[in-house]
């Protein structure tokens, strides 16, 4: 079901009209209320009435998390505070974060956005939905809850952890939707298994994933050991949190909610604005914030747009799976890699579980890699021939892949970390 045909499924000449319109209202509003946004703009001699197409977005300079960090915590906000019903803040894990207001209309238009992506994963009122993402600053606890709960759907607010607990709850209240990330997705899954949740005990149908990305290979994982169908949604705090996209059950790619955000591509070195459909560093603005405008975020995240017409009726661009942020870029041996490039290599073998962590050192002036992957079966561990072969066939593949050498460890089943919020699978133990 779509959920606003009159919004999801417009000509591009439409999609062009609204997005400029209020690019122009937000420019506007930027300008006027945010002495930061004036301060830039005035600097480089550049007016609101400058914007007068949508190409014109290039003349405003970049906003970036240090932007939003000198800022910190409210100097970015166009609202007084008693305009401001909410705040959230990102995740970083050094400094201070990243802080964010919305208004009551930002609320309502992010509770719209999660309820398009939501309809899109086939998500209806009559679904029972478990949220595991952790509430709390983090905005995909509370983002998704109200949006699933405007769409009329019964929301169990579990929060991220308690594994046990969630398991009871799924198979006593008949969950059918699960909310989360999927590492944690996949952890309960483990879990399930372990407590004997088969697939008689439980009414899940479908799950929606998103604050981390995860491969092909890891929904095909998911899926199967749980018995759903998943879709992905991509958000990040700075310009909303969830909400900015999401699949619909075609599978081919995240429709952006375009009536609330004008995007654009950047080349990752030169960082000039390339062809949408060229991978490169989402750009986003905001076109209907009211409580911290966002001009030409730049989010980090590589991906590229599509405009061809998509099967599900919505004639939204989408966005492809993000490859990975650039910070996360791993270069060993003078080969770029991202994280989820080792992950789509090695989740497609047998005998390994979908549980690995990469170890970056410096040896000598080298960057060298060191894959740990986890068993599947703990009995390998007692021959040492199978854990030799096993070991030479992950390193050619990824080496036939990749073009990287990378030590492979094997370790036993369970011994990986696992995750009740985003993973972390790169321990980067360079000396800087
Ligand atoms: O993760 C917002 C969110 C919550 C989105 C729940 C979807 C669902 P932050 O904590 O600010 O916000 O992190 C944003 O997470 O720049 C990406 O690098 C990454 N990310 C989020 N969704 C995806 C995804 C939320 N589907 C950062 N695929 C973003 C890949 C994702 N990466």
């Amino acid at each position: 079901m779509i959920w606003n045909p009159e919004k999801e499924c417009l000509s591009r000449k439409e999609y062009d009209e609204i997005q400029l319109e209020r690019l122009k209202w937000i420019v506007n509003r930027a300008y006027d209320r945010v002495p930061f946004y004036k301060r830039r703009f005035d600097e480089i001699g550049l007016k609101p009435e400058h914007i007068k197409t949508l190409k014109d977005i290039e003349l405003i300079p970049y906003t970036t998390k240090d932007d939003l960090r000198d800022n910190y915590p409210f100097d970015l906000f166009a609202e007084p505070m008693d305009k401001i019903v909410r705040l959230h803040a990102s995740s970083g894990t050094t400094g201070k974060p990243v802080v964010v207001g919305y208004t009551k209309n930002d609320m309502e238009v992010w509770k719209e956005n999660i309820a398009r992506l939501a309809a899109a994963a086939g998500v209806t009122n009559k679904d029972v939905v478990q949220i595991v993402f952790g509430y709390g600053m983090f905005t995909g606890g509370f983002g998704l809850h109200q949006g699933l709960e405007h769409m009329g759907a019964t929301v169990i607010p579990s929060s991220a952890g308690n594994s046990e607990r969630q398991l009871m709850f799924m198979e006593d209240f008949g969950s059918t939707v699960i909310v989360g990330t999927p590492s944690y997705v996949l952890h309960l899954a483990e879990v399930a298994e372990e407590h004997g949740l088969t697939r008689d005990k439980h009414k899940l149908r479908v799950g929606l994933f998103g604050g981390e990305g995860h491969t092909a290979e890891m929904r095909q994982q998911i899926e199967k050991r749980w018995g759903i169908i998943c879709t992905e949604n991509y958000g990040l705090t700075e310009v909303q949190g969830p909400g900015v996209s999401g699949e619909c059950l075609e599978h081919c790619g995240m429709h952006i909610n375009e009536d609330s955000f004008y995007y654009e591509i950047i080349d990752r070195e030169t960082l000039k604005p390339i062809d949408k459909e060229e991978e490169g560093e989402l750009v986003l603005t905001t076109l209907t914030k009211e409580g911290i405008p966002m001009l030409r975020y730049r989010t980090k995240d590589i991906t590229n747009i599509e405009f061809a017409p998509c099967k599900c009726g919505r004639t939204t661009a989408r966005m492809t799976k993000v490859k990975g942020r650039t910070d996360d870029m791993l270069i060993i041996k003078g080969v770029n890699v991202f994280p989820s490039q080792i992950e789509g290599v090695i989740l497609g073998m047998d005998k390994i579980s979908p549980h690995y962590m990469l170890y970056v050192r410096n040896e000598g002036f080298m960057d060298t890699l060191e894959v740990q992957v986890e068993l599947a079966d703990g009995s390998l561990l007692e021959s040492y021939s199978e854990l030799e072969k096993l070991t030479r066939e992950i390193r050619a593949k990824i080496k036939g892949n990749l073009l990287i050498d990378a030590k492979v460890t094997l370790v036993g089943p369970k011994t990986i970390e696992r995750f009740t919020g985003k993973a972390k699978h790169v321990v980067d133990l360079r000396n800087k």
